[in-house]
């Protein structure tokens, strides 16, 4: 930390220029956080004033059977049937390798019927949901099919539900299972054409060679990332980004990360369909990873980090605050430090379980969305998934601009005695 003053970089965001790495760092590095704080928010209110969004979504994470060990990653399972079968020595393709050791039974790794999540998203949309949010890990066996047909099902089920599934890493997974193989714009047209609508912005870590060698090796790196980002754009498919942060990277790595992104956005928005929507800065959490021993981002880490996403990336037009990462008290601080998006009520998240105590089940109903953002001095604006206003009556939303609406199931008010209302989704069966 320095004694920096930060009078000169404060002139440069009131004229709206862009930072450079050097600012960045001075800002990350001062002990100045109110300055920090207040130049995020000043970037924040220019393009947002005061409003905070939030959404109504459901999470679906379809499998944890993966073929990368990510060191950062405590979701992954192996997939049984082809470890053990590894370990009896056969190899993958031997068509002997899955009628070895039937210890295999004994994982908790799990994979979703189609049936499953379709049932999961209607009971979301019954609620009100607006989106659902799908991703997984990287399986070894289920076909293209699994996800084309995946998309497809819910979109019959559920026409109006918003469907953001699938990392870069996912759809590059695709490109390569898809019999024959498939470009990555055939992958993401096929999809779309199945009902997705936007991707997420998963996978993308830290752009970094010494870092992707350290924490996560085997998984494709940072130029099949952007590739897959550059071509949703070209197709006019919207997508987020994210930024994981708080483990072996250096805060130089974290900034230039940001500087990535800003660059990429620039060029969408010179020349593509469609561009960035967020970032989404994410706190890592060690628990239960390869790297359980590192102590992971503290409170006022994460505060630098989210105001420093705002301040680096001002074309991009939001930043979020997964509340599942950064807990939701701290994800309501920083509402006035830069950030102006809480996500949503989420309500199942298997990848990390800091907020479900160790369970898959965290939820914010939308009623302690709307106190935390009315705590911190924004106005809640109910979002979907492009930042649309979603207009809401006792049984209908519908989008601003929009001419259709969609039924829903009310929620009766304060079911808990607490103030909330009733949960998305009750249950799931698994
Ligand atoms: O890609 C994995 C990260 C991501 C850990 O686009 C971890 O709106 C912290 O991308 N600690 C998935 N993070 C989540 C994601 C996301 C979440 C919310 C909204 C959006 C959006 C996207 O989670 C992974 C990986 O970078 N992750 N392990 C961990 N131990």
């Amino acid at each position: 930390l320095t004694t920096d003053s930060l009078e000169d970089i404060r002139s440069r965001v009131a004229a709206g220029e862009s930072l450079t790495l050097e600012e960045g760092l001075r800002l990350y590095q001062s002990p100045d956080i109110f300055t920090l704080g207040e130049l995020a928010d000043s970037v924040r209110k220019r393009l947002h004033g005061r409003r905070a969004y939030y959404n109504v979504n459901l999470h679906i994470n379809y499998s944890n059977y993966c073929i990368l060990r990510c060191k950062f990653c405590s979701f992954y399972r192996p997939y049984p049937k082809l470890e053990a079968s590894r370990a009896a020595g056969f190899s993958p393709r031997d068509p002997k390798a899955d009628q070895t050791d039937p210890a295999y039974a004994s994982t908790d790794g799990y994979e979703l019927s189609i049936e499953e999540i379709v049932d999961r998203a209607r009971a979301a949309y019954a609620r009100g949901a607006t989106e659902v949010h799908i991703v997984g890990g990287l399986h070894p066996k289920l076909p293209f099919s699994y996800y084309t047909d995946m998309c497809g099902a819910i979109r019959e089920a559920c026409p109006r539900l918003h469907i953001k599934a699938f990392t870069a890493i996912e759809i590059i997974h695709f490109t390569r299972i898809a019999k024959p193989r498939l470009t990555i714009a055939e992958v993401l047209t096929q999809l779309r054409e199945a009902g997705l609508n936007s991707l997420p912005g998963g996978g993308a870590e830290i752009f970094d060679d010494r870092v992707h060698d350290e924490a996560f090796k085997t998984k494709v790196g940072e130029a099949e990332w952007f590739e897959v980002h550059r071509t949703a754009h070209e197709l006019g498919i919207f997508t987020n980004a994210t930024m994981l942060y708080g483990h072996v990277e250096t805060p130089a790595e974290r900034i230039k990360h940001l500087l990535k992104l800003r660059d990429h956005q620039e060029a969408s928005l010179r020349s593509r369909k469609s561009h960035f929507n967020c970032v989404i800065p994410l706190s890592f959490v060690p628990d239960g990873s390869a790297l359980s021993h590192l102590p992971g981002p503290g409170g006022l880490d994460d505060l630098r980090t989210l105001a420093l996403a705002r301040l680096m990336c001002p074309n991009i037009p939001h930043i979020k605050a997964f509340w599942i990462m950064q807990t939701p008290k701290l994800a309501q601080v920083s509402l006035n430090w830069g950030v102006d998006d809480a996500d949503g009520t989420v309500v199942y998240y298997d990848i990390t379980k800091r907020e479900g105590h160790g369970t898959t089940h965290q939820e914010l109903t939308v009623d302690r969305l709307q106190r935390m953002i009315r705590e911190a001095g924004c106005t809640p604006v109910e979002r979907d998934s492009l930042y649309r206003r979603v207009i809401r009556d006792d049984n209908t939303w519908s989008v601003e601009g929009e001419p259709w609406s969609v039924p829903y199931d009310p929620s009766p008010r304060d079911t808990d005695g607490k103030g909330n209302s009733r949960p998305v989704v009750l249950t799931v069966s698994r």
